[in-house]
């Protein structure tokens, strides 16, 4: 069994449905289940900006399946909910599932790379994940909340619990 921590974020149609929607489903993926939820934080977009705001929240989920397996899941998900890759990068979507963390692997795969290649940078993805694991490290021992504060004031405060879900 490993600890994992998603991100799910969503800035198109409907975004607070799209996520608690999406809630429903990781809820049931086989051999796994939800310990906590974060809040759902409002953010700006990170890459392109001629986008809506996200709407991102941290899930921690105790699964027996394989890093690979779970992804399969996930991207199920996010496919049933009508997410099309499409260019650009960072572009708006209906639904995103990105594993941040599991437990303390590190992996690197054509399909997958944990912990998430940009966590370090990311304060949307590491303010959620703060709140329900407010002591988390990477696998390297490195503390997250240590790496935040490294990250511009202005960035960190622009990130706003906006629901409770
Ligand atoms: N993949 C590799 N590692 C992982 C991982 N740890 N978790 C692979 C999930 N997937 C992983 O992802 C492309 C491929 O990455 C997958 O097929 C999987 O095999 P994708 O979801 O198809 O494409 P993407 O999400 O458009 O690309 P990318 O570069 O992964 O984007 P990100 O990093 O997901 O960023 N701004 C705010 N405020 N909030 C957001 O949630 N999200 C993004 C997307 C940009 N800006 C944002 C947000
Ligand atoms: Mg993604």
């Amino acid at each position: 069994m490993n600890r994992v921590y998603l991100l799910l974020g969503s800035n198109l149609a409907n975004p607070l449905r799209q996520i608690s929607s999406a809630l429903e489903k990781v809820a049931s993926i086989t051999k796994s289940y939800i310990v906590s939820t974060s809040f759902v934080y409002e953010t700006p977009p990170y890459g392109p900006e001629n986008q809506p705001n996200f709407f991102n929240v941290a899930v921690a989920l105790d699964t027996c399946l394989d890093p690979q397996s779970l992804l399969s899941s996930t991207q199920c998900i996010e496919i049933e909910q009508g997410r099309i890759r499409q260019e650009p990068r960072w572009g708006a979507r209906t639904l995103d599932i990105d594993m941040m963390l599991f437990g303390n692997i590190t992996l690197k795969t054509p399909q997958l790379t944990i912990p998430h290649y940009d966590l370090h940078n990311r304060a949307f993805m590491m303010i959620p994940l703060l709140e329900i694991a407010p002591s988390i490290c990477l696998p390297n021992g490195q503390r997250l909340s240590v790496i935040l504060g490294t990250l511009d004031h202005e960035i960190i405060n622009n990130i706003r619990k906006s629901h409770c879900i």
